[in-house]
């Protein structure tokens, strides 16, 4: 893309998204090696933490037992510190994004105490390694129930070590490296009923004195789901327990979840209003909610990279991100730029 900062804005006190809202949360977006490349002056512009969309998961960075791959990290790393950018690590432990050797002993299941060495040794490794580079980890994600059960009872996490896996991870964690603001992360996370069971969790893990910090809400959200209030309601449920809350994965898709047609052949003026008509909204509430919020990340840099291009239904064009696929802003973009006004 390598859009010249001249011209697209930025210059001397032109706004950005980190100048408008830097000293009230910060401005994340979730990276690849590709990405970090190719939207590097983007990224450097606008953005003042990374989130790596893949690498740090188990599976890429621990594909076999007896080893790490940390070289994509380690550049990740590398970059952020020499530009002054805070890096958002993702994730520690996940039931996807794991090689299936975690989880066997051969050519049986592993035991619940295999299981238990091989999380504090990867969670030492990895979160060791890092030690004092990693400002917020995201320890474990997605460890609830969207049904009407509480935990994810498919994880091989949970079918194997049971609930204490999540405690475990984060004492790990906190070993490991004691600075980092260790999370849990989820999505449908303002969702009433499952924002419950995040609060009811958190809660516990609190009163055990586990050290748990924040709270992100992923945020894969669309133009008409879900209501604002319920986005509120999710911030201050959260923050009521005294955690930090992030918006960690924000992308507005065009389509809603229940769409399964590729209904438009491109970013119409129209939908991309629409699209910045939610996009304000939600930074304006951003804003009222800054003392509450730590930070927002948007999945992605631009349009011409994201997973919704292939989530829920393959190859299907998805325009979901404040930049549009040259690396311009789009309408959204000045959208989100405009809620800082609502900073109190
Ligand atoms: O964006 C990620 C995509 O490239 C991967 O193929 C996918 C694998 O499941 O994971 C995506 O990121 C997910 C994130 O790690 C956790 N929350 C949901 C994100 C979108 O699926």
């Amino acid at each position: 893309m390598g859009t010249a900062l001249s011209a697209c804005g930025g210059g001397k006190g032109e706004p950005t998204l980190k100048r408008a809202y830097g000293e009230t949360f910060y401005v994340g977006a979730a990276v690849s090696p590709e990405t970090l490349v190719s939207d590097g002056e983007l990224i450097l512009r606008e953005f003042g933490g990374l989130t790596p969309e893949n690498i740090m998961k188990p599976g890429p960075i621990h594909p076999v037992e007896s080893r790490y791959d940390f070289r994509e990290a380690d550049r990740l790393l590398d970059f952020a510190e020499e530009n002054g950018l805070l890096v958002h690590g993702h994730t520690l432990v996940w039931h996807n994004q794991t090689g299936a050797w975690m989880f066997r002993d051969g050519a049986e299941r592993a035991s619940s105490a295999l299981l238990d060495r091989r999380l504090e040794e990867h969670i030492s490794s990895v979160a060791g390694r890092y030690r004092g580079r990693i400002a917020y980890w995201d320890v474990v994600n997605e460890a609830l129930s969207d049904g009407p059960g509480f935990y994810r009872e498919d994880s091989p996490w949970y079918e194997i070590m049971g609930p204490e896996y999540i405690e475990k991870a984060f004492r790990y964690a906190h070993t490991a490296d004691p600075e980092a603001r260790l999370y849990y992360n989820d999505y449908n996370a303002v969702d009433p009923v499952k924002r419950e069971k995040i609060y009811t969790l958190a809660s516990e893990l609190l009163e055990k004195g586990v050290p748990l910090h924040g709270i992100g809400i992923q945020g894969h959200w669309s133009l008409e789901w879900p209501p604002l209030a319920d986005v509120e309601a999710a911030i201050d449920r959260y923050a009521s327990l005294g955690l930090e809350v992030q918006i960690t994965e924000l992308d507005i898709s065009v389509y809603e979840f229940r769409e399964r047609e590729a209904l438009y052949d491109g970013p119409s003026r129209e939908l991309m209003e629409r699209q910045a008509r939610r996009y304000g909204d939600l930074y304006a509430l951003f804003a009222r909610k800054g003392d509450a919020l730590a930070g927002v990340t948007t999945w992605g840099v631009a349009d011409d990279h994201t997973w919704l291009d292939n989530f829920p239904v393959k190859n299907r064009k998805n325009w979901p991100l404040l930049f549009d696929g040259e690396g311009e802003p789009k309408p959204a973009y000045y959208a989100a730029l405009e809620g800082a006004k609502e900073i109190p």
